[in-house]
């Protein structure tokens, strides 16, 4: 009979990734435990920039009535952050993650496939545990997604730092939001503001329970295999009149209609099963109040 894949407990505190910038160790704890920590990934003049942008482009969405909001109001989700402000671009250009990024999928030709903030504050119920491939259904060899958490505030137990089973990779089992939490041994991510925690897309995770009366701001880069998508790009490529002329079964087949998370254009509160059109003004960059700025190219 083969080894088990994990034994109970399946970890010893003293083992876990600790944060690090020696990339072969962040490559050995990620595919040993299903996550590393890559220290000070972001800079303190970054992590404030990021924060201010992030705090300032949520309290606009609010204003505007186009917030993507959950447990009355205490969790609230910023979508599309590449448009939102140069500082989230840059922080896509992090070398450390991206070494870590390009081991995971083989090669450093995958995709962002969303880049969002989760803002959570006290009394939002902790997320159900998933995985963030479970829509495949079923458990691959190597991951298909990878997803990074940059902490832009420090993350602990007692606000919310993202829960992980480490070394849950590598059970043979597709698990998303609908399944029951799994029974097996976790840790909320525990770290200092500017580091990022890359995941593989296999590994069981879910939002922690703030106990605090900060909110909790952390980002979320979820990257995956460049193959993950259609292979011709409509949203792009499809001729005006021929888009004009779709009806709603076709503008479902070609792609122009929300599935989950899958699909969205730049309206925040955009839900599942809503038609996306091409959108000639997605939001960017807004002031707290609403009104549009243009901080940085
Ligand atoms: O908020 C977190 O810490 C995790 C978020 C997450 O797993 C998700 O949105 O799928």
């Amino acid at each position: 009979m083969n080894a088990p894949l994990i034994t109970r407990p399946s970890f010893r505190p003293e083992e876990l990734p600790v944060p690090t910038r020696d990339l072969a160790r962040a490559c050995a704890d990620y595919d040993e435990f299903g996550y590393c920590l890559i220290a000070d990934a972001l800079s303190p003049g970054t992590i404030a920039e990021a924060r201010a942008r992030l705090v300032a482009q949520a309290d606009a969405e609010r204003a505007k009535g186009l917030a993507d909001l959950d447990s009355n109001g205490r969790r609230q989700r910023v979508w599309f952050l590449p448009n939102k402000g140069r500082v989230f671009r840059d922080i896509l250009r992090q070398k450390d993650v991206n070494g870590v990024l390009a081991h995971s999928f083989g090669h450093s030709h995958y995709i962002l496939g969303s880049f969002t903030a989760y803002i959570v504050a006290r009394g939002v119920p902790p997320q159900s545990i998933h995985q963030d491939q479970g829509w495949f259904g079923q458990h691959t060899e190597r991951p298909i997604v990878a997803n990074v958490v940059w902490a832009i505030d420090d993350l602990s137990a007692e606000n919310g730092g993202t829960v992980l089973y480490p070394r849950s990779h590598r059970v043979p089992r597709a698990m998303y939001h609908n399944d029951p939490n799994p029974d097996g041994d976790f840790i909320n991510a525990t770290c200092p503001k500017g580091t990022a925690i890359v995941f593989d897309g296999r590994l069981w995770h879910g939002t922690g329970e703030n106990h605090t009366d900060a909110p909790r701001h952390a980002l979320f880069s979820y990257f995956m295999q460049p193959y993950m998508r259609a292979q011709e790009n409509y949203a792009l490529g499809i001729r005006p009149e021929v888009y004009e002329n779709l009806d709603d079964e076709l503008r479902e087949r070609l792609g122009f209609r929300v599935w989950l998370a899958y699909g969205r254009a730049g309206v925040p509160n955009t839900k599942h099963l809503d038609f996306v059109g091409p959108n000639p003004a997605p939001i960017g960059e807004l002031a707290p109040d609403g009104t549009p700025r243009e901080l940085g190219r």
